[in-house]
């Protein structure tokens, strides 16, 4: 799909195609419609960025906490949007050893506590040996810098959908 279709589409259309580039965030993309005309993908994810850029505290929370847990068991796919499904197969967390997964859940428990919303990690840049080890150094990081940290990665996630959808290499 190139940039003059995205352009073309309709307030609907443009929702369908682009709510989930921020996980079950469809409210920024019908924000961000009304940015067209878009020059190509990387003026396109500017308007996502600076949406969540200009959020207060409360809504940044409330965009991390529309992703799903990582899973580093066998995942419960029902719940999972079809983008989320492909990443985090792809990122082959469930080929984690039972002790390492065990772990990984756990700290992802604790990281939740910690911080009020789930650990998120662009799983695509990543490799299962990694995420774990991201996992427990981002736990021990202060609040205000791990709230941009993972906002940094929800960025990298829209990226990633986006570069899909426009046909683009990331
Ligand atoms: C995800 C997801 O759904 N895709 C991805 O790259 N990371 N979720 C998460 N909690 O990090």
């Amino acid at each position: 799909m190139d940039i003059e279709k995205v352009n073309s589409m309709d307030f609907g259309e443009f929702v369908d195609v682009f709510g989930n580039v921020i996980e079950r965030c469809p409210l920024i993309a019908a924000a961000v419609w009304s940015k067209r005309p878009f020059s190509g993908l990387g003026d396109l994810e500017k308007h996502f960025f600076a949406f969540i850029d200009g959020l207060p505290l409360s809504g940044q929370e409330g965009v991390l906490r529309c992703h799903p847990e990582l899973a580093g068991r066998q995942l419960p796919w029902g719940w999972l949007t079809a983008e989320s499904q492909r990443e985090q197969s792809a990122a082959g967390l469930q080929n984690l050893g039972a002790a390492e997964r065990l772990r990984f859940t756990e700290l992802t428990a604790q990281y939740r506590t910690r911080f009020g919303f789930p650990f998120v990690l662009a799983v695509r840049l990543s490799d299962p040996a990694a995420a774990p080890r991201e996992l427990a150094r981002r736990l021990r990081c202060p609040p205000a810098q791990e709230l941009r940290t993972a906002l940094g990665e929800v960025k990298k996630i829209c990226h990633l959908r986006l570069a899909d959808l426009l046909g683009e290499q990331p």
